[in-house]
């Protein structure tokens, strides 16, 4: 595509990743493999994990598309264990009452297979929370209100990359969602365009830990071709 010459300043070359095209198979076929080990786990080590390491999955996140680049984003990383103990005594006192009525029959028998119930340990044991904030709006130098665009398809791609990004470090996680979870506003302090998206524990498996035993769907299943 070409650009004119006032925005061509605003472009660089593209540097491709150095990969031989006879590669290319096994790389995607072991991609696949590496993701399709992933598992949410639920019951943590509170083995230590180093800052550092939060930090580049972050970071990782961070390099996430996002509507008009706009990187409609905030990760909250805490091991502060009196901000974990916060988190975790609103999170159980909102998810006993999602359990306990909230939550429709049906959705409770949905969930059983996979064991979840209000209770969420992992909220204090895990050795980080990483809160994913999505802003709806930004906010100029005169703080006056800047649009964002995509914001819960572009926070969803970057949580799904940090996903990844844990995953192939080689620590766990699990998407939790407690429902209403603004007290993660109050408790974090974020002003008032970002808004919780979802927490994140990120950690060690606790030792002989279980999960359920699931299958995924076929590729018969989850793709429809259409080719010549
Ligand atoms: N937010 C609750 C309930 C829950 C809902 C779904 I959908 C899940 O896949 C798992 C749990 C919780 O975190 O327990």
């Amino acid at each position: 595509m070409k650009h004119t010459n006032s925005q061509k300043e605003a472009f660089i070359p593209y540097t491709q990743l150095d990969v031989a095209p006879t590669d290319i198979p096994q790389r995607a076929l072991e991609h696949y493999t590496l993701m399709d080990q992933r598992r949410s786990v639920r019951e943590f080590s509170d083995q230590p994990v180093p800052k550092e390491v939060i930090e580049n999955l972050i970071m990782t996140a961070s390099t996430a598309p996002s509507g008009a680049h706009k990187q409609p984003w905030t990760f909250c990383a805490i091991s502060s264990a009196e901000i974990k103990r916060q988190i975790r005594e609103m999170a159980e006192k909102e998810e006993y009452e999602s359990y306990h009525g909230r939550m429709s029959d049906r959705w409770l028998k949905d969930l059983e297979p996979l064991g979840t119930d209000w209770q969420k340990p992992f909220l204090e044991i895990a050795p980080w929370l990483i809160v994913v904030f999505k802003k709806v709006y930004d906010l100029d130098d005169q703080q006056e209100k800047v649009n964002n665009y995509y914001v819960n398809e572009s926070v969803g791609i970057a949580t799904g990359m940090l996903i990844g990004a844990i995953h192939q470090a080689g620590l766990v996680t699990l998407t939790h969602t407690p429902s209403p979870m603004n007290f993660l506003q109050k408790i974090l302090e974020r002003p008032a365009n970002e808004r919780p998206y979802m927490l994140l524990p990120v950690g060690f498996p606790a030792e002989g830990v279980q999960v359920p035993n699931l299958t995924r769907k076929t590729k018969e299943e989850v793709m429809v071709c259409f080719e010549d």
